[in-house]
């Protein structure tokens, strides 16, 4: 009998599920603390894609050894750096890093910075170095939980689903399944996010409420962080952020005494100072002593690589490249792993017509809308045909792939692809894989905890208010229950509220500096009036993105633009 059922949900993701294989049915685990026996509908969503079956060279099936050496003699007839190695998150088991090894012994221009969390992970560094999780018992024995930035419940729903009888406070423009699920919702105007922390430590102040032990042992420079919050009147805060002063008394109440615990989201760094606004709530959180407490503290998406060393790790000069500000069309030839960036990278339009120019070899499980620009397609492997290790950014946990099915005849694993590639140019071949896993499965890191906390001390944010007029709006994106990233299901609405003017299946245009693109509206009062919602994952809204980078770390900030809307 195979003993091998163990089958980790490779999808990006907080919760890092664990599955396991009976009776030919994959379920939940129960032994894993988060899975605890459940998966979710997304799971159930990826088990029913229609994965890759044949290599592709142009448009036509070809056999995989065919499609392998056409990029080997790609690779060889082009100088390296006008190359290009641009991985995505489809599938974010440590194995998925092998490529890189032989991309970065062979000099392929890498990418830096993220499309996902480097602004608000910078600001955390900038506090306090390390961007790392508290143990998920402290979140549990919390007693209010308050959800800043987050669709705690949809974004990660079994971490929640550990805490839901916990009282919730959103901070967050929508009002999204959690926040409707809340003792209080600050509806908080879009990146206002800074200003509502200094408002709170002002507050905070006001009524003695600051942790002084912690501030006197660990912290530096709180007092200048205070004289930031002191910088303008009380009230003023409340019209820039939306918030009333009432609502953030009846949050004082609410957490007095509490034990409190801050999980922040994508939603706070989306923009060019997405650092800055996360290091002081972050700066809040420690004002109020919420750091190093028996429980609660503050989560963020950790580096959940932190504490392991890089099985893959190799020298090279390689040039980099801000992810967000990639130009495909620059390069001879670009290898995209697992990333649909056709449809997730900023400004659409700029990303297909460098795709069109360049040599695209597509190295992917299913085929996604880059593909219809790629001229080489290798297939990989699906997640059930290789061995993998799944670390999660969101708990402590880990979860771990065994091989359960027959790997597709036409396909290749990443691990197989890199050890190929580094033999056919006479480069090291990767440690054995099965050292590899047993490294990731065995090593328990150790997280030692920050030592010192530095307050932001300055602060200078260009806020977007200032150029909004009563004409345009605030773009908003935020994740869909049904889909992963562009993966699944598709909706490509634009979501408004009935203020606005528009209605029901209205086809709009709508523009912003980037691009614009046509949408059909979808009412839905959930919106903050000013605001045009997408799902992300939505074909056309990065039509209308900023490929710019953040100030701090060369990511990606998304919403730092404001859209005009027209009926078209
Ligand atoms: N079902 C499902 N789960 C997922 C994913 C998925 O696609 N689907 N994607 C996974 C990935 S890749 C990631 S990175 C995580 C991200 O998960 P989250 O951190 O939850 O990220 P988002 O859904 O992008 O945004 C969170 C919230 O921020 C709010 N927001 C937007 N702007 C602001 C603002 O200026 N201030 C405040 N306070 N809030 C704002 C949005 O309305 C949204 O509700 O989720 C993972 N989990
Ligand atoms: N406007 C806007 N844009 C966004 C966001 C937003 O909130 N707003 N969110 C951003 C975020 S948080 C993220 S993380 C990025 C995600 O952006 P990407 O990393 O580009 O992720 P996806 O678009 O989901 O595409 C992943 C692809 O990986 C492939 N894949 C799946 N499994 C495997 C595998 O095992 N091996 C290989 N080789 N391929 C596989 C799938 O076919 C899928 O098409 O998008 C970002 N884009
Ligand atoms: S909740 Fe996340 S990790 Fe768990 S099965 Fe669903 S997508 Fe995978
Ligand atoms: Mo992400």
């Amino acid at each position: 009998m195979n003993s091998n059922n163990k089958v980790a949900c490779p999808m990006d993701c907080y919760d890092a599920c664990q599955g396991q294989l009976i009776d030919e049915n994959i379920k939940g685990s129960k032994e894993h603390k988060t899975t605890n026996g459940k998966l979710c509908v997304n799971f159930a969503n990826l088990l029913k894609e229609e994965n890759i079956k044949d290599a592709k060279f142009q448009g036509e099936n070809i056999s995989l050894d065919e499609s392998l050496n056409i990029l080997v003699d790609k690779l060889k007839t082009t100088s390296p750096e006008k190359t290009l190695f641009y991985k995505g998150s489809g599938n974010l088991g440590v194995m998925q890093n092998s490529t890189k090894n032989f991309f970065t012994s062979y000099g392929s221009t890498l990418t830096r910075g993220s499309l996902c969390d480097g602004g608000g992970g910078a600001g955390i560094e900038a506090g306090r170095k390390n961007v790392i999780n508290p143990p998920i018992q402290k979140l549990i024995d919390a007693d209010v939980i308050v959800v800043w930035g987050r669709n705690f419940s949809v974004t990660s729903s079994h971490m929640y689903n550990l805490v839901k009888d916990k009282t919730f406070v959103t901070i967050d423009p929508i009002k999204t399944d959690i926040a409707k699920k809340s003792k209080i919702h600050m509806q908080i105007n879009p990146k206002t996010d800074h200003e509502l922390a200094l408002l709170f430590t002002r507050f905070a102040y006001m009524q003695d409420l600051e942790d002084k032990e912690f501030i006197e042992e660990f912290g530096s420079g709180a007092d200048w962080f205070f004289d930031i919050s002191r910088n303008r009147p009380v009230v003023s805060y409340e019209a820039t952020t939306g918030v009333s002063l009432s609502l953030v008394n009846e949050f004082f109440d609410l957490i007095e005494n509490k034990k409190v615990a801050i999980v922040l989201g994508l939603g706070v760094q989306k923009y060019f100072e997405g650092a800055s606004i996360t290091r002081c709530i972050d700066s809040f959180a420690a004002f109020m002593g919420f750091h190093k407490k028996d429980a609660g503290g503050v989560w963020y998406l950790s580096d959940s690589a932190f504490g392991y060393k890089n099985q893959f790790e190799t020298k090279g000069k390689n040039k980099k490249v801000s992810i967000p500000k990639v130009d495909f069309g620059s390069y001879d030839l670009v290898f995209i792993q697992g990333a649909n960036p056709v449809v997730s990278a900023p400004n659409t339009k700029k990303v297909i017509e460098g795709l069109q120019k360049s040599f695209v070899v597509y190295f992917g499980t299913t085929a996604n809308e880059t593909c219809e620009y790629a001229d080489l397609i290798i297939p990989s492997t699906s997640f059930l045909g290789k061995k993998d290790v799944r670390l999660s950014y969101g708990h402590e946990f880990k979860a771990i792939s065994q091989i359960i099915k027959e790997k597709e005849t036409n396909s290749i694993s990443e691990y197989d692809l890199a050890n190929y590639l580094l033999e056919r140019f006479d480069f090291d071949k990767l440690k054995d894989e099965d050292e590899i896993i047993s490294y990731y499965e065995n090593t328990k890191p150790v997280l030692d905890d920050f030592e010192t906390f530095e307050f932001v001390e300055e602060l200078d944010i260009e806020p977007l208010y200032k150029e909004k007029t009563a004409d345009n709006f605030y773009l908003i994106t935020g994740k869909n229950k049904n889909s992963l990233n562009s993966q699944f299901a598709g909706d490509d609405f634009v979501y408004l509220n009935s203020n606005t003017n528009f209605k029901d299946n209205d086809e709009v245009l709508i523009s912003s500096k980037y691009g614009n693109a046509k949408f059909i509206v979808k009412i839905d009062d959930d919106i903050k009036s000013d605001c045009a919602f997408f799902f992300a994952g939505n074909k056309k809204v990065n039509y209308l993105t900023p490929d710019s980078e953040d100030e701090s770390s060369f990511s990606a900030m998304y919403q730092e633009v404001l859209v005009e809307i027209e009926l078209s």
